[in-house]
């Protein structure tokens, strides 16, 4: 099992929509696996497959302390979303910024779980924001782009000096 190399803010990898995985197999749970070992490695909260250079519809997430509640999402699709909530968000692909996004609190999600068995999972608060980032990375969306252009613009400005001088 290796550990992948994240995909970082402007690669158009990341503004792709990605198409459904066909169906479970090895190559499809050994990603899951390598996708959690490097989320865990980042360390993150979730992590989409266009992430790691892969066009496909799945995710994994860990909001727990102990990194201990591992889940992974094939195909996912939001059925039911409600309330309103407001939560500084991060992305991997795009280091150093971060800024609020207003989302629905709470979710209804189905999909396929690590097995290809369908399951539908409720998900609120900070799971919930961090399945919807992850689902929208699967439509080649990001964070910044639920921000004002102002906003977006001041946090790209920041990015790219960022980038300029890594570490
Ligand atoms: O690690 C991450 N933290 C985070 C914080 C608030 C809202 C969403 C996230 S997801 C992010 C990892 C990531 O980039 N996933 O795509
Ligand atoms: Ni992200």
């Amino acid at each position: 099992m290796e550990k992948l190399d994240i995909v970082l803010y402007p690669d158009e990898g990341l503004r792709e929509i990605c198409a459904p995985v066909e169906q479970m197999n090895d190559r499809i749970s050994n990603l899951i696996d390598e996708m959690f070992l490097t989320m865990y490695d980042a360390p993150g909260i979730g992590l989409a497959a266009p992430q790691v250079a892969v066009q496909e519809r799945l995710l994994v997430v860990d909001v727990s302390e102990t990194n201990d509640e591992p889940i992974a999402l094939i195909n996912p699709e939001i059925i039911q979303a409600k309330g309103e909530i407001v939560w500084e968000e991060g992305c991997l692909s795009l280091p150093g910024i971060y800024a609020k996004v207003k989302r629905p609190s709470d979710i209804l999600v189905r999909g396929l779980d690590r097995d290809g068995k369908p399951i539908e999972l409720e998900a609120s608060d900070l799971l919930a924001v961090c399945i919807q980032h992850e689902i929208d990375h699967l439509d080649g969306k990001l964070f910044i782009d639920h921000l004002s252009g102002l906003k977006r613009n001041r946090a790209l400005q920041k990015y790219r000096k960022l980038a300029q001088q890594p570490e």
